[in-house]
């Protein structure tokens, strides 16, 4: 595929900084220290100037796309449900906890963590299992460097993540027969994890993480379907056995633990084989466009998965 050269986001795609800072630091809290780790917009779209593994081709999705069509159960079943009831969500203060299989666990406070961390922005091809996808440009570390300072043991293999329980701020969480069990549970093989494409993101188009993408970290890996990618994580363990998943033990056929995405091998009620592009085309025929195999991250991730069979470890 022929690279294109990076598009800028148009303007109205952008809430200006300083009218977006007042806003956050109202709602939640948020410190300007935070914010000014984020890659500045101007080094960013630098960045973009030579496409490659980190930053790709593709016309980022429009911010308002990013942030009004979103998945995060906890905040109700449909896709505008986050952003219209995520508004008093809590965000700080925070803590994440590193524990389980490591010489060095650690409670960390978000922004001690943020202070401590090497923030880049990644501009990410993400692809639901839905069949949709978007581009988001994100701001974050690489989860291996916060394992590194961890120190796993021998005996750790896999990394297990939970999310936030707060059901008096998080209408999802309060009853409903057709929701999610609580905590949302995910995780990954530590070769997957400590893979340098794989992110923990704390902001995106260069601004704090809005509450309905996962404030105030949430995990990127963006060579597997969206729903690994879980939000508003408060504990991530070190473990020996394969975790439970959220989605796989809701329905264990549909949604499997490595969740690669992969064009050959489709969700028992739709095709993989194609997706439509969220923000792009609209209803006159653009829009779609074919899947790739590991989202295009195959160069990157293949050697992750040696021999496996994909079509039974899907
Ligand atoms: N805690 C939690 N994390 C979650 C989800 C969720 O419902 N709860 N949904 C997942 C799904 S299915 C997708 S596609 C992505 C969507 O991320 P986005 O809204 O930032 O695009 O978040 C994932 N992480
Ligand atoms: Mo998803």
């Amino acid at each position: 595929m022929a690279h294109t050269p990076y598009p800028r986001p148009s303007p109205d795609e952008i809430t200006p900084r300083s009218v977006w800072l007042s806003r956050r630091t109202l709602l939640a809290g948020v410190t300007m220290g935070v914010a000014s780790r984020l890659v500045p917009r101007a080094r960013a779209e630098t960045l973009h100037a030579r496409p490659g593994p980190f930053q790709a081709a593709e016309k980022p999705t429009p911010l308002s796309d990013v942030t009004h069509y979103n998945n995060f159960y906890e905040f109700g079943l449909d896709k505008g449900d986050p952003a219209a009831l995520s508004a008093s969500f809590a965000a700080r203060p925070w803590t994440l906890s590193v524990e389980g299989l490591v010489a060095r666990p650690r409670v960390w406070d978000i922004d001690q963590l943020i202070a401590a961390m090497p923030i880049e922005e990644r501009l990410y091809r993400m692809r639901c299992v839905e069949a949709w996808s978007m581009v988001i440009p994100w701001d974050g570390f690489p989860l291996s460097s916060l394992l590194a300072q961890a120190e796993p043991l021998g005996s750790a293999r896999y990394v297990a993540f939970e999310s936030v329980v707060r059901p008096a701020q998080m209408p999802g969480q309060r009853g409903g027969l057709d929701s999610l069990g609580w905590p949302y549970v995910e995780g990954l093989r530590l070769d997957e994890a400590m893979h340098p494409l794989t992110l923990l993101a704390v902001g995106l188009y260069g601004e704090t993480l809005p509450n309905q993408n996962g404030a105030p970290v949430r995990l990127v890996v963006p060579w597997k379907y969206g729903f690994k990618g879980i939000k508003s994580i408060t504990r991530i363990r070190l473990v020996e056995k394969q975790p439970p998943t959220t989605w796989n033990q809701m329905n264990a056929d549909e949604y499997g633990f490595f969740a690669n995405v992969n064009p050959e091998v489709d969700h028992p009620r739709w095709s993989q084989a194609s997706e439509r592009v969220i923000g792009a085309g609209g209803f006159l025929g653009g829009g779609r466009k074919k899947t790739l195999m590991f989202n295009g991250y195959g160069e990157q991730v293949a050697g992750l998965y040696g021999t496996m069979d994909l079509r039974r470890n899907y």
